[in-house]
Parts: C-alpha cells; sequence; structure tokens
C-alpha cells in the first residue's frame, strides 16, 4: 500500500535500521525505542491488523513468531528474556496500519 510506512520500509523507500530480512517478513528497529532492544517484526504483506488477518494468513503468523526467535538470538536476549507486545486496534493504541510485533528486551 503506497500510503503504509511498513510497506514504504519493506520497499526499501524510506530509511530504517533493518536486523532481519526474508522473502515474507522482516524486522528492523523501532523508530521510538522504549526499551534497549526494540525491534518490530513485520509480514512484508500488507495486513492491517491482528484482527484482519484472512486463514491463508495463518502460515506467515507462525512464521512470524520463529522470525521472533531468530532475532532474539541474534540480538543476545533469548536466554534472559523479553516481551512481545501486538496493539490490534484503536483501543490498543495501534498507531501504524500493518501488522507488527514490538519485540522489547535489554532490560528487566
Ligand atoms: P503501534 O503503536 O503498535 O502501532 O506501534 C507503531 C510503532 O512503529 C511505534 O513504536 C513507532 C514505530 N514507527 C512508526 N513509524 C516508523 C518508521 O518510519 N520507522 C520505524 N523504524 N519505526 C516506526
Amino acid at each position: 500500500m503506497d500510503d503504509c510506512i511498513f510497506c514504504n520500509i519493506v520497499k526499501k523507500e524510506a530509511d530504517c535500521d533493518i536486523v532481519y530480512e526474508d522473502p515474507d517478513s522482516m524486522a528492523f528497529t523501532d523508530i521510538n525505542k522504549q526499551a534497549p532492544v526494540h525491534i518490530l517484526v513485520i509480514p512484508k504483506k500488507h495486513m492491517r491488523s491482528l484482527a484482519e488477518i484472512k486463514d491463508a494468513d495463518l502460515p506467515i503468523i507462525g512464521h512470524l513468531f520463529d522470525v521472533v526467535n531468530k532475532v532474539a538470538q541474534q540480538q543476545g536476549i533469548s536466554k534472559k528474556g523479553y516481551r512481545l507486545v501486538i496493539n490490534c486496534g484503536i483501543e490498543s493504541g495501534q498507531s501504524v496500519w500493518h501488522l507488527h510485533i514490538h519485540m522489547l528486551g535489554g532490560r528487566r
């Protein structure tokens, strides 16, 4: 989608610190870090939110959690632990309407 900032990141039309990429997903540092490690894991395919995924999207959702595991190891937070957040919908405060998993780690 042209007016989606995360789609623009996927197309490499917006600047960001990409830490992982494969044909279906991408992970990059959040522009507004809330923890020493704050990474967003996204599907490359545009999906507005968790509430709007289709049955056909379920394999990519599982894949995203595999990516979380890989990125956690790469970032050295796998053993100590980290928090995952998915904001879903207006009342959650979701501000970017492209599904993303926040990975927060590096401190207790
Ligand atoms: P949420 O509130 O769950 O929709 O979180 C959206 C996150 O996306 C927020 O923590 C800031 C981050 N973000 C927004 N725009 C950009 C951007 O252009 N680049 C990067 N790296 N992160 C962004």
